[in-house]
């Protein structure tokens, strides 16, 4: 028997819409697919929480990938690697607390382990706005990164979320939509601090604290909250990342 294109066809489009109807009130939605948003949507799910990710590129990862300037490996320290290690990621120990892993066997890991343990990842998506109800974020507004490539006017679509994360990375961009449009965030000024530069040292310690509730239904995890919380950045040592995004499913999971 031949391979029907209609078929093809049908079987994406009936696939997809059962998936993405499935996503229209979930327990927590998670903006951005870098390491610290798929490790908080992992441990949620795997706590039996009902999860999206909706990631703005084609592939998901952010800044993992890449390792340092291109350099396919990452850094650990000691009491991080057990996030590493529960997605069956190899890790080998380079001694003085320092620990390193292929940023491309980690990504890729972090993601399968993530949608294993349940997260329903969509790519190609990206988050444009949220729900505001009650003076509570309650869900994301999302719309086709293609169309907000092309500067296309198209109206985007919601869906709702007891509790939502801003995992977007540097740029923190759903702390700056929430900060224009709903009122101040919980950082001393009201206001998104600016990120400082580099020192690992105080960045890796900072991004752990700094992961919290930043406004009524939502959290910052990774880079965002040491963005958001006027922190400094800390180049490709990820256990920081990580530890955030365990942090994260923690707080969450106390509120659910
Ligand atoms: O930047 P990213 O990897 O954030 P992270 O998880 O990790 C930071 C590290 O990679 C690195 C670092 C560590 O030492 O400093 O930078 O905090 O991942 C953020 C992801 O969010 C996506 C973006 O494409 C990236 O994959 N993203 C950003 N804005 C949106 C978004 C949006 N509005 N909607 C959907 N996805």
């Amino acid at each position: 028997m031949g391979i029907d294109d209609i078929v093809v066809t049908r079987t994406i489009f009936d696939r997809f819409s059962r998936e993405f109807k499935d996503c229209f009130e979930v327990d927590v939605a998670v903006a951005g697919g870098g390491p610290a948003g798929l490790i908080a949507a992992k441990y949620l799910s795997i706590a039996g929480k009902k999860v999206v990710l909706f990631e703005r590129k084609l592939s998901i990862g952010g800044g993992m990938w890449g390792g340092g300037m291109t350099f396919p490996v990452i850094v650990v320290q000691k009491e991080s690697k057990y996030l590493l290690e529960e997605s069956n990621i190899k890790v080998t120990n380079e001694g003085d607390g320092y620990y390193s892993a292929d940023s491309i066997e980690a990504i890729t890991k972090l993601c399968s382990s993530a949608i294993d343990g349940g997260v329903r990842i969509f790519n190609t998506i990206s988050v444009e706005d949220v729900i505001l109800e009650k003076k509570k974020v309650n869900g994301f507004v999302i719309n086709w990164s293609a169309v907000e490539v092309a500067g296309l006017h198209v109206d985007p679509l919601s869906i709702r979320a007891k509790y939502c994360i801003d995992a977007t990375g540097h740029p923190a961009e759903i702390c700056n939509i929430v900060r224009k449009k709903c009122g101040p965030l919980s950082t001393p000024s009201g206001e998104l601090e600016c990120e400082r530069s580099m020192c690992a040292d105080i960045g890796e310690k900072a991004v752990v604290e700094n992961t919290k509730e930043v406004f009524p239904g939502l959290f910052v995890v990774g880079m965002c909250a040491n963005a958001v919380y006027g922190s400094q950045r800390m180049g490709p040592i990820f256990g920081g990342m990580l530890l955030s995004g365990k942090k994260a499913a923690e707080l969450i999971l106390k509120k659910l």
